[in-house]
């Protein structure tokens, strides 16, 4: 019984689905002289007159006639257009419009509600939810963040994770696992990756900005950083890698003025001449972590003609007294750690 009434309740949603009921009762009417002609042809067919869309075009609906219909009304549209005082006469017809400013993104990770860089509006997010419609998400790039190394086996990264975008500098091989300790000081790639491309809809964790670009990441923060520790992070697999991101620097106190040596100039001059089949390497530098005691010009790397410096505001648009992402770090640090302080 259950089940036949399932059947029938089924049957009918699909038909209904089917055949939609898109052609209305309404006409708009082009009529020569003026409002009594209008009312005459009106009377004459059975419509009544319920407004004007232009001074000469009137909007009829049948009196009789069902507001919708699967197939037009053709008997009642030719006996319409049939009469002298009609020029031109439409059986109006529902169409499918969708509201362009109406952005309908929403993807299931548990912290996507709380990502308001990505999807607050109201100007404080960056239009990834426009760049996402468009279909930009990351596919085909590939990013490297050069970092203390990269949890490559996370569950928000495991999906996007690139190995020949990595390399271990600090240990000389090829897995940029970070090193753990009690006080989890190798946590941050891991957490500038997932800022960069966690895997987004997963239903785990948060998301990346852009969700479905590669990601790998290279170890050289975890020991002594030289000159050429920097260069040969600058300068890993150039020919694949499409963006280098880096997070540090010299010491934002507003006392330190440092830059790159001359195998980490070399590096950037190779990597923007020559990589990526000439069309230059991105070196993206983070700025900005010293708030008002700092100028980010006391930096080498990010006022650097070979980087793009980028910075960012708060959730309440303070661009001088925070940490440059730390949004984005707590949203990963309070789900997102792996090996974080649920450990
Ligand atoms: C996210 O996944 C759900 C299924 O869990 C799907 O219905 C939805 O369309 C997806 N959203 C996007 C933006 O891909
Ligand atoms: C990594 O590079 C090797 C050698 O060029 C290639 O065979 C492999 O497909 C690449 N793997 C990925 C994930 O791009
Ligand atoms: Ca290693
Ligand atoms: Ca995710």
């Amino acid at each position: 019984m259950c089940v036949l009434g399932q059947i029938v309740f089924c049957v009918v949603v699909l038909v209904s689905a089917v055949v939609a009921q898109h052609h209305t009762n309404e006409w708009a009417v082009h009529i020569t002289g003026g409002h009594d002609a209008a009312q005459l042809v009106a009377y004459g067919h059975d419509f009544d007159i319920i407004n004007k869309v232009f001074d000469d075009v009137y909007l009829f609906r049948h009196r009789r006639l069902a507001r919708g219909s699967a197939e037009p009304y053709a008997e009642h549209h030719k006996r319409l257009i049939t009469h002298s005082a009609v020029l031109w006469a439409e059986q109006q017809v529902v169409k499918q419009r969708v509201k362009r400013d109406f952005l309908t993104t929403w993807l299931n990770d548990p912290r996507w509600p709380q990502m308001w860089y990505l999807n607050r509006g109201d100007n404080l997010d960056m239009n990834v939810q426009q760049a996402l419609a468009e279909g930009v998400s990351g596919k085909g790039v590939v990013v490297t963040i050069l970092d203390d190394g990269l949890e490559k086996d996370h569950p928000d990264l495991i999906k996007n994770y690139d190995p020949n975008a990595s390399y271990d500098v600090n240990s000389h091989d090829a897995d940029p696992m970070p090193r753990y300790d009690l006080i989890d000081s190798n946590r941050h790639g891991t957490r500038c990756a997932g800022e960069v491309a966690a895997d987004g809809n997963n239903s785990i964790c948060a998301v990346g900005v852009a969700y479905e670009a590669s990601v790998g990441g290279v170890r050289m923060l975890d020991g002594d950083v030289t000159n050429a520790v920097e260069a040969m992070s600058l300068a890993l697999n150039p020919q694949h890698i499409d963006i280098y991101s880096a997070s540090w620097g010299p010491d934002d106190g507003g006392k330190t003025v440092d830059g790159p040596g001359q195998l980490a100039t070399r590096a950037f001059i190779e990597g923007i001449t020559r990589s990526r089949n000439g069309k230059g390497s991105i070196f993206v530098w983070a700025s900005g972590n010293g708030g008002d005691q700092d100028n980010c010009n006391c930096d080498g790397y990010t006022n650097s003609i070979w980087t793009l410096s980028i910075s960012s505001a708060t959730e309440k648009g303070c661009v001088h007294c925070t940490v440059r992402h730390a949004a984005a770090h707590w949203l990963l640090h309070t789900v997102c750690d792996r090996y974080g302080s649920a450990k």
